[in-house]
C-alpha cells in the first residue's frame, strides 16, 4: 500500500536522483556505490547513528561478499580486523565431527560483527563520500512508486514537519519491519512464507569463544549453536518453543542447557560470561516476488528474510545491494536500464538457493528434537552423509560458503 499524493502540511518537494530507505548493510552499500559514481542520494533511517553502529546481529560473511565489498572500496577495515574461519564442527550423540570446508572449496568465511560493518559503511558514506543521511526520521511514506516521479516523505525529527523528496528511484532497504514492502505485497508481488515451528533463543555472551570455530549441536533437547564473534564476545543459540519468554531463560538455565547440548567427548569446557543479549526469534523465512515495482526496488530483509540457520541474511542483503547499486548507477549515469530490469530475477535465484539450503539444514538441526522418530532418523542420515560421502561433503561446503556463484 502506498500513501496518496499530494502531501498535506509539506513544503515544496526537493529532488534527488535516489532515495534509500534504511541504513542497514543493504541501504548503506547501495548509498556508497551511488556516491562512488558521483550520484546524489539521500538515505533515511528511523534510528540514530549511535544505535545502528551498536546493533549486534550477524557475524558470518561469505568470501564472495567480502570480495564484492573490497572491489567497491568498502572492505579495508574488515580485511584488517575480521577473523577467517575454515572449519565448523558438528556435535551429535556425544561425538564431535570437524568439517573442513576450506579444504574442499578453497574458500573461507569471514567473521566480522555486523555492527562493525555498519559503522564502516556509515563512515565511508557520510564522512568520506559526502553522502546525505537523515537519522531519526519518523513516519516514512512512499508515494506513487509506479509513476515517473515517485517520492518519499517523512517527518523531520527536529521540526516535526513533513518533508517530501522526489526521486528517480527509491531503494527499499528498511529491513523486515520496514514500510516499503507494503508497496508491493499483496497487490503486485507474492509473499512466500515458511515457518520452522521452533524458536531460537539468541544470546550474546560477554565471553571469549569456547572453540576456534562455529559449532552446531544436534541434541534430543534441541539444537544449540556456538558462533565466535570477537575475542570477547560469543553468540550462542538454543532451540526453544516459538514465542517463549526470554525471562524463562535465566543465566544458570542457559549455561546448563548449553553445556548439555554442546557436550561431546574431548570438547573444551564452555567459557561462560554475562549474557548481554537474550531474545527469542520465531524461526521463519519469507520471499517477496518480484522484488520491484515501477521505480521502487527492494533489497535485503525488506524483500526476503532468511531465518539465521545458515547465516545467510546479511550475505543476501549485500548481494542485492551490489546489483541494485550497480544497476542504479548504470541507469542514472548512462541511461542503461538492463541491470535494473534483470535485478529481481537475478537476486531471487540466489535467494531461493539460500532459502532451500537453510530449510535443508534446519531439518538436520531440528529433526533430532522433533519428537518424531522418522524426522530424527532422517536428520541423522543427513549428518552421517556429510562424513561418509565426499560428494555430499563437497556440496555442503559449496552451499555453506555460497561458493557456487560470484558476487
Ligand atoms: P537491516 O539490517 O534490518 O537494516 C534495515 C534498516 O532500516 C531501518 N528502518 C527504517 N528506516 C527508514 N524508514 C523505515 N520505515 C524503517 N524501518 C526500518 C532499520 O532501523 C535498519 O537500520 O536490513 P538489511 O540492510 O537488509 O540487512 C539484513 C541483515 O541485517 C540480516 O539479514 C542479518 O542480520 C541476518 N543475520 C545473519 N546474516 C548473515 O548473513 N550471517 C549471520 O551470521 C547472521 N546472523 C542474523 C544473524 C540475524 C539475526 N537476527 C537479529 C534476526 C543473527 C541474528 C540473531
Amino acid at each position: 500500500m502506498t500513501a496518496p499524493s499530494p502531501h498535506p502540511n509539506s513544503g515544496s518537494p526537493r529532488r534527488c536522483p535516489a532515495v534509500v530507505v534504511g541504513a542497514g548493510p543493504a541501504g548503506l552499500t547501495v548509498g556508497n556505490i551511488l556516491r562512488a559514481a558521483g550520484v546524489d542520494c539521500l538515505v533515511l533511517e528511523t534510528e540514530t547513528r549511535a544505535f545502528i553502529e551498536r546493533r549486534p546481529r550477524a557475524g558470518v560473511i561469505e568470501e564472495w561478499a567480502v570480495r564484492g565489498l573490497e572491489r567497491r572500496g568498502l572492505a579495508r577495515t574488515l580485511l584488517e580486523r575480521a577473523q577467517t574461519h575454515t572449519e565448523c564442527e558438528f556435535r551429535f550423540a556425544g561425538e564431535r565431527y570437524r568439517f573442513g570446508y576450506t579444504e574442499l572449496t578453497g574458500r573461507h568465511h569471514f567473521v566480522y560483527p555486523q555492527q562493525f560493518l555498519v559503522t564502516d559503511l556509515v563512515r565511508e558514506y557520510a564522512d568520506v563520500r559526502g553522502g546525505e543521511i537523515r537519522f531519526g526520521v519518523r513516519d516514512v511514506r512512499l508515494h506513487e512508486p509506479e509513476s515517473d516521479r515517485p517520492s518519499v516523505s517523512y517527518l523531520d525529527p527536529g521540526s516535526g514537519e513533513r518533508r517530501v523528496v522526489e526521486a528517480d528511484f527509491v531503494a527499499g532497504c528498511d529491513g523486515a519491519r520496514g514500510v516499503t514492502r507494503a508497496a508491493l505485497v499483496p497487490e503486485r508481488s507474492r509473499l512466500a512464507r515458511h515457518d520452522y515451528g521452533v524458536g531460537w533463543l539468541a544470546l550474546l555472551a560477554e565471553a571469549p569463544p569456547s572453540s576456534d570455530c562455529v559449532v552446531f549441536g544436534m541434541h534430543p533437547r534441541g539444537f544449540a549453536g556456538h558462533m565466535p564473534r570477537s575475542p570477547d564476545v560469543t553468540r550462542y543459540y538454543l532451540q526453544c518453543p516459538p514465542g517463549d519468554d526470554p525471562e524463562n531463560w535465566p543465566h544458570e538455565r542457559v549455561w546448563t542447557e548449553l553445556r548439555e547440548r554442546l557436550g561431546a567427548a574431548g570438547a573444551p569446557p564452555l567459557k561462560e560470561g554475562r549474557l548481554i543479549e537474550r531474545r527469542v526469534l520465531d524461526m521463519h523465512s519469507y520471499v517477496v516476488e518480484p522484488m520491484a515495482r515501477g521505480r521502487l526496488f527492494l533489497a535485503g530483509d525488506a524483500a526476503h528474510l532468511t531465518a539465521p540457520i545458515a547465516a545467510k541474511g546479511l550475505n543476501l542483503a549485500l548481494h542485492d545491494a551490489f546489483l541494485l547499486g550497480d544497476g542504479l548507477v548504470a541507469s542514472l549515469t548512462k541511461g542503461d536500464g538492463s541491470g535494473l530490469s534483470g535485478y529481481s530475477a537475478t537476486c531471487l535465484a540466489r535467494v531461493w538457493d539460500y532459502q532451500e539450503f537453510s530449510q535443508w539444514l534446519g531439518e538436520m538441526y531440528h529433526g533430532t528434537a522433533s519428537g518424531d522418530p522418522y524426522r530424527a532418523g532422517a536428520a541423522l542420515a543427513r549428518l552421517r552423509r556429510l562424513s561418509d560421502s565426499p560428494v555430499a561433503a563437497a556440496e555442503f561446503a559449496e552451499r555453506y560458503l555460497g561458493a557456487r556463484t560470484t558476487g
